[in-house]
């Protein structure tokens, strides 16, 4: 039997283990990327590795998240990231040259390469033929420093797409599908691969679309083949010699199989607050909108804001909603500005915002109270628009642009003849804004505004471990729960003292005060904890309040291995009737924990009811070791001695 595209990749950089499903893999990353909410976190880790220059072939640190400076700490913390990448050998992709995802896929990423980045949507990059994966920040920086990384070789899903899309249906409308089918939870442990007629009629930016919110069904990552429509998109760039043809063998064999008739599809909407509650937009139609945001990772290529350009020309936004854009890039903002679509933005209402993730994590833009928010993003958590009340739906940028304008959620259909816009021959290219390394060796110091506090590290694992159930919580806890994200706390990522006052309050206010009291303790909780973004500060934060252990029916994949890289026991419920039976303030005990640590299974006692869990510890001899030694830094310091 052949292989498939992600196989081939992963083949290729396969350092450790087998290729089976389930087993543990080690891969060599070709490439990294940091985004600056994640980054400090990441440079400072990478600091304390004790490594003076990067080892990959090209790692980038990007800035496009904290880019309201209502204070200093952004500016301050962009200060350090832009001067301790140029130390140590990464690029720097300064503000205003916009958002990590988009710009990677336009001038740096490679097919065939790997790519690990500090943001859960760094699988955008698949639809390029990058093997791409988002981890927390400790990793990358193990990456950087040429550590291979880690994890379980997943199963590799054949979707095969079919037909071609009809008017107004977008690739939004195919991820949705996916996740209206499989749900938040349907892609853990695996890789999606897009195959098919369907896909080869697919454009980058379209692909880009459907790998970036395969981070929202939990996968690995997905990829699309590098094909003949890769290289004309590189070409297009100026980069064709970047290119190479990624593609399944034709015999290639696949762990599982489905299919997406793409002309059966309609334009669909995700409900508040998953992305899969999806449903047909003409189900909503008499919804009344207050707010549309245009932009993000997801949708904010040249060819999604020429449509929505046009979508707009001559006609004014409905008077109760506000339009905000943000184009993904300064490409592609230049190029609007350049032919002329930028004024039809302006002259329309639109306000157009600059080349960042802005209103996608709470940046700024907070809908008003009990808003409904259209947004053409992949999130949209309860809370994370920085509003708890509003309800935010997801939908692509035609839906978003016509609904702007009649001031209700609009099947687009209703238009008439799409505009058609083409991929362009020539993308307009200019890598002024992407600030060169320092050659090694070179002086350069680095700033560090005081915003910037140590950061904790675990303590290796004690023989007995207990404490009591601090709180519980239920099914698919996002990390925006866990570590809230918005224009307030975004500027302290690199504070864990002051962030970890606010951890897990929107689940239970009192949770960082009943830590403190009773010196840490332990956390339940329901299924998929800790799905969304690969921010590690849901791990440092609840390590820094003393949580030795999450006792939870599942996880999901970033969140669980940034846990064990800080020494957090991630235990699995056998059964349902344990996390139904334990109760908030019911205490805990690990006992023999320097034995227990090495069997599957852990036994925790429940000293209030008088009862016994026998609890799944299903890691890798790796991870054990991490929680034993006390995280990763640990690990890695006594393994170098
Ligand atoms: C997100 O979309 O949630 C983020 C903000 O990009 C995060 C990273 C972060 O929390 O800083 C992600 O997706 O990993
Ligand atoms: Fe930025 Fe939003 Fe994309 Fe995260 S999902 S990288 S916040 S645009």
């Amino acid at each position: 039997m052949g292989l498939n595209a992600a196989k081939k990749i992963i083949k290729n950089h396969l350092v450790k283990g087998e290729m089976i499903p389930g087993e543990e893999i080690a891969i060599k990353i070709d490439r990294t990327l940091t985004q600056d909410s994640t980054g400090t976190m990441a440079y400072l880790q990478f600091e304390a590795l004790g490594i003076d220059r990067v080892k990959t072939k090209k790692s980038i640190a990007y800035i496009d998240h904290n880019m309201l400076q209502s204070g200093p700490e952004n500016a301050d913390d962009h200060a350090y990231i832009q001067t301790v990448a140029k130390k140590h050998g990464i690029y720097f992709s300064r503000p205003g040259n916009g958002i990590c995802h988009q710009v990677n896929l336009e001038r740096f990423g490679v097919p065939g390469d790997t790519l690990l980045g500090s943001d859960s949507h760094t699988p955008t990059a698949g639809g390029i033929g990058m093997l791409a994966i988002g981890a927390g920040g400790l990793d990358v920086a193990v990456a950087m420093g040429g550590g291979e990384y880690y994890l379980n070789m997943p199963k590799i899903v054949k979707v095969n797409l079919k037909g071609r899309l009809g008017e107004w249906i977008t690739a939004k409308d195919i991820i949705l599908e996916m996740l209206k089918r499989l749900s938040v939870k349907g892609g853990i442990g695996k890789i999606f691969e897009y195959v098919g007629e369907g896909a080869k009629t697919l454009s980058v930016p379209e692909r880009a679309t459907i790998t970036n919110m395969g981070a929202e069904l939990g996968a690995t990552t997905s990829i699309f083949p590098s094909d003949n429509v890769v290289r004309e998109f590189l070409r297009a760039q100026g980069r064709e010699k970047d290119f190479s043809f990624i593609e399944p063998d034709a015999d290639a064999s696949y762990d599982e199989e489905m299919e997406i008739d793409l002309s059966s599809l309609e334009p669909m909407v995700a409900c508040p607050h998953s992305p899969d509650k999806v449903v047909a937009v003409s189900e909503l139609e008499d919804v009344k909108v207050n707010q549309v945001c245009i932009g993000s990772c997801t949708n904010s290529s040249y060819v999604d804001m020429m449509k929505v350009a046009h979508i707009l020309k001559g006609n004014t936004v409905s008077e109760d909603v506000s339009l905000t854009i943000s184009p993904g890039s300064r490409q592609v903002l230049t190029m609007l500005s350049q032919n002329g679509a930028l004024s039809y933005m302006i002259e329309a209402g639109a306000r157009v915002l600059e080349s960042a993730c802005g209103p996608c994590i709470g940046m700024g833009q907070s809908p008003s109270t009990g808003a409904v928010s259209l947004r053409t993003f992949n999130r949209n958590f309860e809370g994370r628009s920085g509003t708890k009340s509003a309800k935010v739906y997801l939908v692509s940028p035609e839906i978003a642009a016509v609904s702007a304008l009649t001031g209700y959620i609009t099947d687009p259909r209703q238009m008439g003849t799409p505009f058609k816009v083409e991929m362009p021959a020539k993308f307009l290219i200019d890598d002024n804004m992407v600030v060169d390394p320092s050659r090694a060796g070179e002086d350069v110091r680095v700033v560090r505004g005081p915003n910037i506090k140590p950061f904790p590290v675990a303590k290796p694992l004690k023989d007995v471990l207990n404490g009591k159930v601090l709180t519980k919580v239920g099914d698919n806890i996002t990390t925006d729960h866990i570590m809230p994200s918005n224009s307030k706390l975004l500027p302290y990522r690199s504070n864990i003292p002051y962030l970890s006052e606010y951890c897990l309050t929107p689940c239970d206010e009192e949770f960082p005060a009943k830590a403190k009291k009773n010196s840490g303790g332990f956390i339940v909780a329901g299924e998929n904890y800790g799905q969304g973004s690969s921010r590690e500060h849901a791990a440092l934060a609840p390590l820094y309040l003393g949580i030795k252990a999450v006792f939870a029916r599942s996880f999901a994949r970033i969140h669980r291995q940034n846990l064990i890289n800080n020494g957090i026991l991630p235990l699995v419920f056998q059964n349902v009737k344990d996390y139904e039976e334990i109760d908030v303030m019911d205490e805990l005990e690990m006992g023999d924990m320097l034995k227990q640590i090495d069997g599957d299974t852990i036994i925790v006692k429940n000293k209030t009811k008088n009862k016994e869990y026998n609890m799944l510890f299903d890691v890798t001899q790796r991870q054990r070791n991490m929680i034993k030694y006390g995280g990763l830094i640990n690990l890695m310091k006594r393994n170098s001695l």
